[in-house]
């Protein structure tokens, strides 16, 4: 392989729904460049991209998989990603190390669903961006109204730069007005015959060709003087201007190919080389030190790590992107996270499972390094005298939670094992212990995701593992002030047992004054492991209680809010004033103090209009306006508070507070009320209470399952 420098690289990620042709797209460009002796299929499962077994078994992308091609002495870098919804995250960090994003509209069906989200996505990393119609040798495919939808989606400034042609005798041709030539393609595809545009559409290409000039013009004041002058702009100063609006975001050029058949694929890569803009050209990135990081070669090196994998016989491969500097193999690096010298070893450059080894990569240059010890997703590697640690990636927040458990008890341990890899090398599957429920989650991007998961625990680790529906954390809490009194005792042989306390209870609120009608001797504010507060007032007078008695007291109360007297559930925002009590000479204790404030406490807490409180999510729903009417009636169908509405484009957003019990898969009724259109994030809010009878329904519920 050929050394390419910074200038000479190019990184572009192909993004787009789901089936529009990303993997045979470059597959063929792969083919094309002369890198693969014959071209594999999604059908034939043997494509460079699809290459591992659950892609190969389902027949489409599952992961982001980086790939390159070599097309007149540019290194072009391809991460082909998945087009599905579940799999945002390997989107998301492809986009981070890519300058141009590539999106494929299927010809058939223009932008659909899939690519909305995508590109609406793809929109918060401001990246230059082509357009690609793909499968124009399919009898169903519409060039105009795919164009149409591109523009509907992506605004004016989306701009043809080519357009499909049926010859007379039924060759497939394509009409480009950057270069106003016709390319004729055999029936094998490959290299065209280039043509004069024909006479009949020559009226049309003169029109797009003007238009692309004044678009390319309008990004450079140069470029605009020059077209004022001559009327026109040459070749190079339209590419020039064409780049210019790319960067600006204010051009996005639309061409056609058809993967399949291996047409359009050179004349793609051509115009990658020679016009979308390399890492030199885009914004240089700052450091989280506050350095900008430049991606020039004659600077200290750095990289930074945007996907990890594990591999059978191989390990952990990591795959990185060199951010400055060069590096060479052998280097020794520092994590900027853990601080600890990492080993590069070999270096390697990749084509999905294949690597070829290299000496050095350059700034703007993305590979692999295989047995990294402590490197993660996200991280930053650096020369141990200039440290540079660049933002992580932000991967969405999940969706949907399960409780995972291995059924086979035995095997819990190696799940453990098994759920840390797959996080390392997809960080949108989380997985967290929820002490209070004592249960496992996991976390993860929708049911799709969960089933891949399913999929590589058993195939790739040999684990069945169960998912259920995590149990819904509630909360107990007080409305009003209650007293009550508690003796205990006990006088059978041996030493006895006695304590009495008086408390009063009332609900606490942030900002409370102390009681007016009781001494405070002493208050502790207690923050309670599951939110909330006790605050406890010890206002013993004349030495009923012993203070040494005091904390026993308070620890028979604590014992009673962690499992509340209703449901079980956390007790949280009380205050407890300790007022009275007996104590006895010989039979007082710190077990029976201890005892004796927990009952009076849970007397009280029954007498205080005892209320459930439940754990709200704060909802964002973001829709095509015209489907807004059925989403809100689904949220009010599940005690939604809506806050707010507000307008995003063609889309409308609704906020909303939403009981998390009945957020129950939410994902999959959005997606059956929205045609998939609607998206959502959930992220929890606080504590609010339940409906009294839902209240009532769980207290009665709770008693059966302890019965
Ligand atoms: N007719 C036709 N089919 C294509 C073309 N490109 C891809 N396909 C088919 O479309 C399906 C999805 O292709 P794939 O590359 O997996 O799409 P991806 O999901 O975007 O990666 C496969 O069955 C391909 O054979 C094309 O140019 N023409
Ligand atoms: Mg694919």
């Amino acid at each position: 392989m050929k050394i390419y420098d910074d200038k000479h690289i190019k990184n572009v990620a192909f993004v787009g729904a789901h089936g529009s042709g990303k993997t045979t797209l470059a597959e063929t460009m792969l083919f094309e460049a002369g890198l693969l002796n014959r071209r594999g299929t999604i059908e034939a499962k043997n494509t460079v991209s699809d290459f591992t077994d659950i892609e190969k078994e389902r027949q489409t992308s599952i992961f982001a998989t980086p790939l390159h091609t070599e097309w007149r002495n540019y290194k072009i870098n391809i991460i082909d990603t998945p087009g599905l919804d579940d799999f945002i995250g390997e989107i998301v960090s492809a986009m981070r190390v890519s300058e141009t994003a590539l999106v494929v509209i299927n010809g058939q069906h223009g932008a659909e669903v899939g690519t909305e989200i995508i590109w609406n996505y793809i929109g918060r990393f401001h990246r230059p961006t082509v357009f690609v119609i793909n499968q124009i040798d399919h009898e169903g495919a519409k060039f105009d109204e795919a164009f149409n939808s591109i523009v509907e989606l992506a605004g004016k400034n989306v701009i043809k730069i080519q357009f499909p042609h049926k010859m007379p005798d039924g060759r497939q041709a394509i009409i480009d007005v950057l270069k106003m030539k016709m390319y004729i393609f055999g029936p094998e595809g490959g290299k065209p015959e280039k043509h004069e545009i024909p006479e009949e559409h020559k009226e049309m290409a003169e029109m797009l060709h003007n238009e692309l000039v004044e678009k390319a013009a309008e990004n450079d004041e140069e470029l605009m003087e020059l077209f004022f002058d001559k009327g026109t702009l040459n070749e190079d100063e339209m590419k020039k201007g064409i780049k210019k609006g790319m960067l600006n975001l204010e051009l996005f050029p639309v061409f056609v190919v058809s993967a399949l058949n291996d047409m359009g694929s050179g004349r793609l890569m051509g115009f990658i080389d020679n016009v979308t803009p390399s890492a030199l050209d885009m914004p240089a990135e700052q450091s989280l030190e506050e350095e900008i990081i430049e991606p020039k070669v004659d600077a200290a090196p750095s990289l930074f790590v945007f996907k990890t994998k594990y591999e059978p016989n191989v390990g952990k491969i990591t795959y990185f992107k060199v951010k400055s500097g060069e590096v060479k193999t052998g280097d020794k690096l520092v994590n900027g996270r853990t601080g600890e010298l990492e080993n590069l070893g070999q270096l390697y450059i990749i084509n999905g499972k294949q690597r070829e080894s290299v000496e050095k990569l350059v700034a703007g240059d993305i590979g692999a390094v295989i047995k990294l010890k402590n490197t993660e997703t996200s991280d930053t590697l650096h020369h141990p005298d200039h440290k540079i640690t660049f933002k992580p990636i932000q991967f969405p927040a999940p969706r949907i939670r399960k409780v995972v458990r291995a059924s086979n008890k035995n095997e819990e341990e190696k799940l453990q094992d098994a759920l840390k890899k797959i996080h390392s090398q997809d960080p949108t599957v989380i997985v967290t212990y929820d002490k209070e429920m004592k249960q496992q989650i996991l976390s993860c991007q929708g049911e799709l995701h969960l089933a891949i998961v399913d999929w590589i625990l058993q195939k790739e680790y040999g684990i069945k593992a169960e998912f259920d529906q995590p149990r819904i954390s509630y909360r107990e809490t007080i409305q009003r002030a209650a007293s009550s009194s508690y003796r205990h005792k006990k006088q059978s042989g041996g030493a006895g047992q006695f304590g009495e306390v008086h408390l009063k209870i009332e609900p606490y609120y942030e900002g409370m004054p102390d009681p007016d009608s009781f001494p405070v001797r002493g208050k502790e504010e207690e923050d309670l492991p599951w939110g909330g507060k006790l605050v406890f007032i010890n206002s013993i007078v004349g030495g009923v209680i012993d203070a040494r008695y005091l904390p026993s007291i308070k620890k028979g109360i604590l014992e009673v809010m962690e499992a509340g007297p209703l449901t079980k559930s956390p007790v949280r925002d009380v205050r407890v004033i300790v007022y009275d009590g007996k104590m006895h000479p010989v039979d007082s204790n710190d077990i029976s103090f201890k005892i004796a404030g927990a009952n009076a406490f849970k007397q009280a807490f029954l007498d205080a209009n005892p209320k459930l409180l439940e754990p709200i999510q704060e909802v964002t729903v973001k829709m095509p306006e015209e489907m807004m009417g059925n989403v809100m009636t689904d949220l009010q169908g599940r005690r939604a508070i809506i806050m707010g509405m507000e307008t995003a484009g063609k889309y409308q957003k609704i906020n909303a507070r939403v009981p998390l019990a009945e957020m129950y898969r939410y994902s999959t009724s959005l997606r059956s009320l929205t045609q998939g259109r609607g998206t959502f994030t959930s992220e929890f809010y606080g504590y609010e209470l339940v409906p009294q009878n839902i209240q009532e329904e769980l207290i009665k519920q709770n008693k059966k399952d302890e019965e």
